[in-house]
């Protein structure tokens, strides 16, 4: 095997597109993945705007029941919604880093540590952004309530000392390297940076680990994006 049949081509993966808002916090997930896995040259991004409502369109919604952002199209029109379900199928692909694990405990660790970034901190400060903030405006949040959302932003400051305390542990969120469950928290900390939800002072494994993290070009890059947007 010739040294290069070892580096990840992109040229050799299908063409994907990619229905998101290059800014978004969850789009910002897949984005990172495909670059850490050296696979965004296949890939042409679809713009749907989430000011305007479009992600609750007939149309998007034929493409993902959920309405949400973002969204891989195969080859063959079809459709993978959820950024975990979309990272697995990326990481499957080829090419290292290796994000979802190699051993089943790894699977199984990154999986649980991923849903507790979700559920734990960047769900729950989204929950706060349609519910308590004016989120994407009247004409899209057209239900919200707001004891529900200011919950839910408590909820994501618990959830950052949680992560501090993991942090103040082991070098990365599930473990010793990196992962889909390190994205998920960056995902936190861009979406904690639209609704201006500090991270505590005292959480210092957390900001260091989060300093660390933008050392990485996939994490830098995507940070660039959405700071010039
Ligand atoms: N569980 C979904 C996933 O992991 O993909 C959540 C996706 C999600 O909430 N995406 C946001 C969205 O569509 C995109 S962004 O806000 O990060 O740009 N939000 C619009 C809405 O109305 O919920």
């Amino acid at each position: 095997m010739m040294f290069n049949d070892l580096i990840s081509d992109a040229s050799k993966a299908a063409p994907m597109k990619i229905y998101d808002w290059p800014t978004g916090p969850y789009p910002a997930r897949v984005r990172i993945a495909l670059a850490e896995k050296k696979l965004r040259s296949p890939v042409e991004f679809v713009p749907i705007n989430l000011w305007k409502g479009e992600h609750k369109k007939v149309d998007f919604l034929s493409k993902n029941y959920s309405g949400t952002l973002p969204v891989l199209e195969l080859e063959g029109g079809t459709f993978l919604a959820e950024c975990t379900a979309i990272t697995v199928y990326l990481d499957a692909l080829e090419g290292a880093p290796i994000l979802t694990g190699r051993t089943p405990y790894e699977k199984g660790v990154i999986h649980m540590m991923t849903k507790r970034a979700e559920i734990e901190m960047l769900d729950a400060i989204s929950v706060y952004f349609h519910h308590a903030t004016p989120g994407l405006g009247p004409d899209v949040e057209l239900y919200q309530n707001q004891e529900w959302g200011l919950r839910q932003r408590e909820k994501a400051l618990r959830g950052m000392h949680y992560f501090d305390a993991v942090l103040r542990k082991q070098d990365f969120i599930a473990g010793d390297f990196f992962s889909m469950a390190d994205i998920t928290v960056i995902g936190g900390f861009i979406f904690a940076a639209i609704v201006e939800l500090a991270i505590p002072q005292e959480c210092e494994a957390l900001l260091a680990w989060f300093m660390k993290m933008q050392e990485r070009e996939s994490v830098r890059q995507q940070l660039e994006v959405i700071s010039n947007n």
